[in-house]
């Protein structure tokens, strides 16, 4: 029984789905856009978390398909909103592995073009120790997204030792403050200084500072103190997907 060969057939299959989580502006609490997340529905195993198998897959290199499949599932959904819902974006998570293919840019490029959907409405989460793998590459690579109109934000970032010469040169917008940094905030005075640390820089190198994983009010209310501009977490909305996201979405108009 190999994780291998069904990961394989899987996105043949239609095992894969891609739920979204909204993000929202923290100060207004108007929602603006979506992280992709992937989730699989194995037919004897059941649901299988990304956190089993994407760790896998990346190892193997079958991550490049699911990267493949999520962009072209948020493409199509993004051409779909566009008479109704013209503004939401959809971030998709980008792999070291897909971070070392030379043709990545331009398969991004090529898939935008074939969807007609405005570069911009496409976000890409690139962690930040996947950019210290190999900043040099990751920062030519970065810039050749950029130039198509595509939207970058660093993910996980705090975990991941960036230096601040190398953070300068990074042609992104967003900076996602990871989960670890927000738990109980509200009850630890040296991880707020810490916190408004990280948000000052982002705001410094004129990015969009978004926390990630808020699950109470107050959490969300201490970040919003420390002057973070966008929240993502349990505590505005999980993930959503199917005749839940259809009835988010309802609820906008
Ligand atoms: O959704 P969940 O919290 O269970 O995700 C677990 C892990 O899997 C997280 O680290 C998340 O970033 C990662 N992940 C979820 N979806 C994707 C995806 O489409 N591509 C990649 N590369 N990672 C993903
Ligand atoms: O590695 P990445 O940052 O992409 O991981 C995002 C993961 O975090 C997703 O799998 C998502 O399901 C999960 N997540 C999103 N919001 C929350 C939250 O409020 N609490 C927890 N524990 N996990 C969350
Ligand atoms: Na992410
Ligand atoms: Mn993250």
């Amino acid at each position: 029984l190999s994780l291998l060969s069904d990961l394989r057939s899987a996105v043949k299959a239609s095992e894969l789905q891609m739920w979204l989580q909204p993000k929202f502006a923290l100060a207004t609490g108007v929602a603006y856009g979506f992280e992709a997340l992937v989730r699989w529905q194995h037919p004897q195993r059941g649901f299988i978390s990304p956190a089993e198998f994407v760790p896998f897959a990346e190892s193997t290199g079958y991550i490049g398909m699911i990267t493949q499949w999520m962009l072209e599932t948020a493409l199509s959904t993004l051409a779909a909103w566009q008479t109704q819902y013209p503004d939401l974006s959809i971030a998709v998570n980008v792999s070291t592995h897909d971070l070392r293919d030379p043709n990545f840019a331009e398969r991004v490029s090529a898939l935008m073009q074939q969807y007609g959907v405005k570069p911009a409405l496409l976000k890409l989460e690139i962690t930040e120790s996947g950019i210290m793998e190999d900043p040099s590459a990751a920062i030519a690579l970065l810039h050749r997204l950029h130039d198509t109109g595509i939207a970058l934000s660093i993910d996980d970032f705090g975990t991941g030792y960036s230096s601040l010469s190398y953070l300068q040169r990074l042609p992104v917008s967003e900076l996602k403050i990871d989960r670890s940094f927000v738990i109980d905030i509200d009850q630890h005075p040296a991880t707020q200084r810490l916190v408004k640390t990280i948000i000052e820089l982002g705001h410094g190198l004129d990015l969009s500072v978004i926390a990630e994983g808020i699950e109470t009010q107050a959490e969300r209310d201490t970040l919003l103190a420390l002057g973070c501009d966008a929240m993502q977490g349990y505590f505005a909305s999980r993930p959503l997907h199917g005749q839940g996201l259809q009835n988010w979405l309802d609820q906008l108009d």
